[in-house]
């Protein structure tokens, strides 16, 4: 066979559907999301309560995946885990990569992601694909107590000291201003304390977290998911 036909450029089919078309505006979403307190989907929580979509939501047990409401999870989810995004038209959007963006699109206005043709939404990528692949996923021998847990709390100390650094005279991790990519990285930095990595160490993720905690939308969302009392609990 002749070089040029084995290296023939497909043809792709643009059939996309525009994202104006799938997602209602604010004020009138119908969209939920499922969560479990105090898990990953808690950052997609924060930023809807940021932009006051007034989404439902649908808590999800994790150990049994049953949905408050008595739904197989799985039914709704094959990949059976939170945060999962139902759309007004019955859709299901899942990864943290794609719903935090898709939910801050809701409200440009605000900025929790920059434009998606700027070259700062690339960055933005770039820290939210950073904080899943070498900081959220790492928690899993943790939480799982599994072999490979000590292996994994020194990648997330040094992945962490590496953002420790980038934190250095700013109050946020891009812009100048809280977006998206904070509200996950939040959530990994209230993780630290149940496995002994004390955010003290470092020079500035103490106090980046008590920022991030301190706003009021983080407060709501930690309240409805009734983080509060488990913190009073603990204490
Ligand atoms: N790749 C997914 C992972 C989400 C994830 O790990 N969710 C956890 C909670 S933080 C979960 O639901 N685990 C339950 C399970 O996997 O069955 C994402 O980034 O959104």
């Amino acid at each position: 066979m002749a070089k040029a036909a084995l290296f023939k450029p497909a043809v792709i089919e643009r059939r996309s559907v525009p994202l104006a078309v799938i997602s209602p505006k604010p004020g009138d979403d119908h969209m939920k999301l499922y969560y479990t307190p105090g898990a990953c989907s808690l950052a997609a929580h924060i930023v809807a309560e940021e932009e006051e979509l007034g989404l439902d939501y649908e808590k999800v047990d994790l150990k049994s995946h049953r949905t408050e409401t008595g739904r197989d999870f799985y039914l709704i989810n094959p990949k059976g885990y939170v945060p999962t995004l139902e759309l007004d038209d019955r859709t299901v959007l899942t990864e943290n990569v794609a719903i935090l963006p898709f939910l801050a699109d809701r409200r440009p206005d605000l900025g929790l992601a920059p434009p998606p043709d700027s070259m700062d939404r690339v960055r933005l990528l770039e820290w939210l694909g950073f904080i899943t692949t070498e900081l959220h996923k790492s928690f899993g021998p943790l939480f799982h107590k599994s072999a490979g847990a000590s292996e994994a709390k020194n990648k997330i100390e040094k992945r962490l000291s590496l953002i420790d650094g980038k934190l250095a005279g700013v109050d946020y991790l891009m812009l100048g201003r809280f977006t998206v990519a904070d509200a996950y990285l939040f959530v990994m930095l209230t993780w630290c304390g149940k496995f002994g990595i004390e955010l003290q160490h470092f020079a500035e993720l103490d106090a980046y977290h008590d920022r991030i905690l301190a706003r009021s939308a983080v407060q709501k969302a930690m309240g409805d998911e009734g983080l509060h009392e488990k913190m009073l609990a603990a204490e």
